[in-house]
């Protein structure tokens, strides 16, 4: 049960319920929200935490911390601004950015840690459309696990800051030493968003504790379906022939229709999936970037090995993702197993994009 209205269920409607039932293969760090008008429900908050734990415990609960992460748009009375819900000017442009940083919920959160232990911090970026950047090597952390997979051996952070897009989770690992402000820094200055206060003594001997790497099925190249998928559209972007519901949208229509971005010259879903493969099938996905901005792209049911993106480097050892940043002009390539049987949404995940036409799917039949 994947959630997605129009595709695999009706919208739940208000005052009714659903019971959804799914098992959890593997360990690590998701989330959850509303797929339904998801540009206003997730930014009104329906969204939480999914925090699949080990089958052998690694730390306890008061070490093993998740920051959910959201930026709000308050207006200058301090409530959400709610009025400019929907605005043209976000959904042709970067999204809908916040103006007040939460963890979970609340502004300048504070944790108590003790010093000498090792934690575990989930971060979670549940914005709309805000890329975070983070610089965790200023308090000696390792990353350990990228959306909800653990990597094969801790790694030092390559560069920094760390880019976090929405949908994105990071897991760190840190032995508590001193006191230190986790910084957003994406901005002119450095914002602290969540203080780690260290109290107890130092030099508590705790043993490093030791993360079962993900164990996901290699894509096999040489017998890959080969995928195309062009990104247009938006402000400033290449603008393409458009369709919509089987219609191509031309002039004001657009405007009407409120669909910017197309994928391959469709806007939101098309009848046919973008491709359908048999159950094990590895799949070959190129994504060409023609739009002026950049995009965090979430594949539904799976995760995917990024393997090159033009004009930058991939990360050490390929990291398993469920969540991607392309920039504008860029091209990726990334490849997986079809080995979730289904139909699942391949979209931006920022979702005044996702709502304005950047769509697609794909099946995989058993
Ligand atoms: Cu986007």
């Amino acid at each position: 049960m994947d959630g997605v209205p129009g595709l695999t269920q009706d919208p739940v409607q208000p005052g009714s319920s659903f019971e959804y039932r799914f098992q959890v293969p593997d360990a690590g760090t998701f989330w959850y929200h509303a797929h339904e008008q998801s540009w206003e429900q997730v930014a009104r908050g329906l969204y939480g935490a999914l925090i699949v734990d080990e089958e052998q415990v690694v730390l306890p609960p008061e070490q093993d911390i998740s920051l959910v992460v959201d930026d709000w748009r308050l207006t200058s009375e301090g409530v959400l601004d709610t009025r400019s819900f929907g605005a043209l000017s976000d959904w042709s442009h970067g999204g809908r950015m916040g103006n007040w940083l939460t963890v979970n919920g609340e502004p300048e959160k504070v944790f108590e840690l003790q010093r000498g232990k090792w934690y575990r911090l989930r971060l979670i970026n549940t914005c709309n459309a805000r890329i975070l950047a983070l610089d965790p090597t200023r308090f000696r952390a390792q990353i350990i696990a990228y959306d909800g997979q653990t990597l094969a051996e801790p790694a030092e952070a390559p560069y920094a800051p760390l880019l976090l897009g929405p949908a994105q989770r990071m897991d760190l690992l840190f032995q508590a030493q001193d006191e230190f402000e986790l910084e957003e820094l994406s901005g002119p200055q450095p914002f602290p968003f969540v203080r780690f206060h260290v109290g107890g003594e130092a030099n508590v001997a705790t043993r490093r504790p030791e993360f079962v790497p993900a164990d996901l099925p290699e894509p096999v190249l040489d017998d890959a379906l080969q995928v195309r998928l062009e990104m247009a559209g938006g402000a400033m972007g290449k603008q393409v022939e458009m369709r919509y519901n089987g219609e191509v949208l031309e002039g004001e229509e657009v405007i009407e229709a409120r669909q910017f971005w197309s994928f391959n010259g469709v806007a939101n879903l098309a009848e046919a999936p973008l491709f359908t493969a048999q159950l094990g099938r590895s799949i070959s996905l190129t994504i060409v970037n023609e739009t002026a901005f950049p995009h965090a792209m979430h594949l539904h049911g799976h995760h995917f090995r990024v393997l090159s993106r033009s004009e930058a480097s991939v990360d050490d050892g390929k990291p398993w993702r469920d969540t991607f940043l392309i920039g504008p002009s860029q091209t990726t390539h990334i490849a997986f197993v079809a080995d979730n049987p289904g139909r699942w949404l391949l979209h931006c995940h920022m979702l005044e994009h996702a709502a304005a036409g950047m769509n697609t799917w794909f099946e995989v039949t058993a």
